[in-house]
């Protein structure tokens, strides 16, 4: 083992008072890894609800102690593709500690991501991305397009993500927020629209014309009811296969969930997704002929109220992307 791994396993994070995510080596800078988790915390792209900037903590602290092994959605039954488990969860994965993001510039918080991230990437290494706020998955997305080409997207989130430019620029004197990075990675040519799916989308619109800019796009859009109407099951299931027919990247805004299990992001909508429903949905990345290049679990807010229980949920989503 390398000796910069500076501990392991669960009787380790327990003495040392540390808590790498999942109990993985810490690993300070980029070594040869399957994989690496890296926090992002970063919040200043947050309109309303700030506190996103803590979320790395406070996902690690809701790791402690979670076995790496996710138990299979079913036991009973003869439905293999259910849970169709390549391997010991997060073998060969490394934690690389947080990014080095400071809280008062977006850009340098963007450059610090795709630079930290294009760093692992070198080194053979899938990323985990733990937020911070989503504008954050646009550093990751530039640096791994850099190193796959236009990448499949499958995003969770309440929220469509691709705001105008301008009219950001007007409101907020900024073109980009976390209402804005799908927008931006589409028109940098960072993403295959036509492997671009997004789930759970249900939040009021201030205007319609992001969904027609995403549909001009090629990009599926699937809100609650439509996920739940199951003469669109096989529709379904073509659009999450489709997004891994190549390198593929999957987002998770915890606001996808409804408030009622995940209260503590900066914008909360009612009539959202249960813990199982999305459970099920992230199956579908198990399924792609090639694991994910990349992945995060974005907007936990461990300030606001309901923190650890929502943290305690995008611990578990995480644990069962890396499955
Ligand atoms: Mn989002």
């Amino acid at each position: 083992m390398d000796p910069a791994l500076l501990f392991t396993g669960v009787d380790a994070v327990l003495r040392s008072g540390l808590t790498p995510f999942l109990g993985l080596p810490a690993q300070a800078g980029p070594c040869e890894a399957a994989g690496v988790v890296l926090g992002a915390p970063f919040d200043g792209g947050v309109l309303h609800r700030p506190g996103a900037r803590l979320g790395p903590w406070a996902l690690r602290a809701a790791s402690l102690g979670l076995g790496r092994l996710p138990m299979p959605l079913r036991l009973q039954g003869r439905d293999e593709l259910e849970y169709p488990p390549r391997g010991y969860a997060a073998v060969d994965w490394v934690d690389g500690g947080n990014l080095p993001t400071r809280p008062f510039g977006i850009g340098d918080a963007l450059r610090a991501v795709q630079g930290g991230c294009a760093a692992w990437i070198a080194e053979g290494a899938r990323t985990l991305l733990l937020g911070g706020d989503h504008l954050m998955t646009l550093g990751a997305l530039r640096a791994h397009a850099e190193a796959h080409g236009p990448l499949g997207l499958l995003h969770f989130d309440a929220h469509p993500d691709a705001g105008d430019e301008a009219m950001a620029a007007a409101l907020w004197g900024s073109p980009v927020h976390h209402g804005t990075w799908v927008r931006q990675a589409l028109q940098e040519g960072l993403l295959d629209g036509r492997r671009t799916v997004q789930v759970g989308l249900r939040a009021p619109r201030h205007d319609s014309e992001e969904l027609a800019f995403l549909a001009d796009a090629g990009v599926r859009m699937w809100t609650p009811y439509d996920l739940r109407d199951g003469r669109l099951a096989s529709q379904l299931q073509g659009d999450l296969a489709r997004v891994g027919q190549g390198p593929a990247y999957v987002s998770v805004d915890l606001d996808v969930l409804d408030p009622a299990f995940c209260p503590a992001v900066a914008e909360p909508v009612p009539g959202g997704l249960s813990v199982l429903e999305t459970l099920q949905l992230l199956q579908a990345v198990h399924r792609w002929p090639a694991p994910w290049v990349g992945a995060d679990v974005m907007e936990l807010a461990p300030p606001l109220p309901g923190a650890e229980e929502t943290a305690r949920v995008g611990a578990h989503l995480a644990l069962h992307l890396l499955a």
